[in-house]
């Protein structure tokens, strides 16, 4: 049985049926992180699945063994009489050399993990994202768009899903926002994020990404998302009264929808400048 397999069968028995973890969004019962959709996030839960969480319940059953084992071999009436000495070589080298040669494993994996989520790659698109109390605000200064995300009220939820049978493109009530952010799959997209007031985070679970968004200061992460969809976040630092009800949406797209958007909110291609049209449809650059 593999891991995932594991995984499964657990999170049935746990939640009698709860839908995995299969979209972009937050699903009611699930468990587990929700699906990936950059590789540096796959990274992330093949870190956690075949690292973390084996060596965190190996450690908590150890723990309870020995609990147990102190209970049963040590109480009162199995061992009246205490012995009185306070210390033991033996056992105080081995509870530290131990602990520190578990997380110098855990060490070797997360760190390169950590390296290639700060080292951004040559980026085709800069995305900037500013945090407000209590929406967001997107630009691609590059292309000259700039849009505000604030919270899709209530009504509007409504509103936008009568007649929309489309399961994905349903409005979700505190995670769709006035305005979806555009991003072009298979792009390296930079992203700047900073803040106009206090300070926020602007984290979409699906692409691994949270970063600080910080006044008077640039922070900066990257995501190249591989699969067409529609991912929700939330921002993920207190920030005042409206905390929980400034969403993220983000609707990874083509790029041919892409540019059409683009264009729509009033920006411009670089294809637009005298460029042979076969750079335009150049691939994005490789990692
Ligand atoms: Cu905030």
């Amino acid at each position: 049985m593999t891991r995932s397999a594991l995984f499964a069968a657990a999170a049935s028995a746990w939640a009698a049926g709860a839908a995995w973890a299969q979209t972009g969004a937050p699903t009611d019962g699930a468990i587990h992180f929700q699906e990936p959709a950059t590789q540096i996030m796959r990274d992330i839960v093949a870190f956690h699945d075949n690292w973390l969480l084996p060596i965190i319940v190996a450690v908590s059953v150890f723990v309870l063994a020995l609990l147990l084992y102190v209970v049963v071999r040590f109480n009162r009436r199995a061992n009246p009489t205490p012995r009185k000495f306070t210390h033991n070589m033996t056992v105080e080298v081995i509870w530290t050399v131990v602990p520190v040669a578990i997380l110098v494993v855990i060490a070797s994996q997360s760190f390169p993990l950590i390296i290639r989520e700060e080292q951004i790659p040559p980026s085709e698109y800069t995305l900037k994202v500013t945090g407000n109390s209590w929406f967001w605000n997107y630009e691609y200064p590059d292309l000259g768009v700039n849009i505000t995300a604030s919270r899709l009220p209530d009504e509007d939820v409504e509103a936008r899903n009568a007649g929309n049978p489309d399961a994905e493109h349903r409005a979700r009530r505190l995670l769709s926002a006035t305005e979806p952010l555009l991003v072009p799959v298979g792009a390296n997209v930079r992203v700047l994020i900073t803040s106009n007031d206090v300070i926020h985070a602007w984290a979409v679970p699906a692409f691994g990404v949270k970063e600080d968004a910080i006044q008077g200061r640039v922070n900066d992460t990257w995501f190249n998302v591989d699969r067409e969809g529609v991912f929700y976040g939330q921002c993920s630092e207190l920030c005042g009264k409206d905390h929980a009800f400034m969403p993220i949406e983000v609707h990874a797209v083509s790029r041919a929808e892409f540019e059409q958007w683009v264009l729509a909110q009033g920006g411009t291609l670089p294809s637009a400048q005298p460029a042979e049209p076969a750079t335009e449809a150049a691939p994005a650059p490789t990692r």
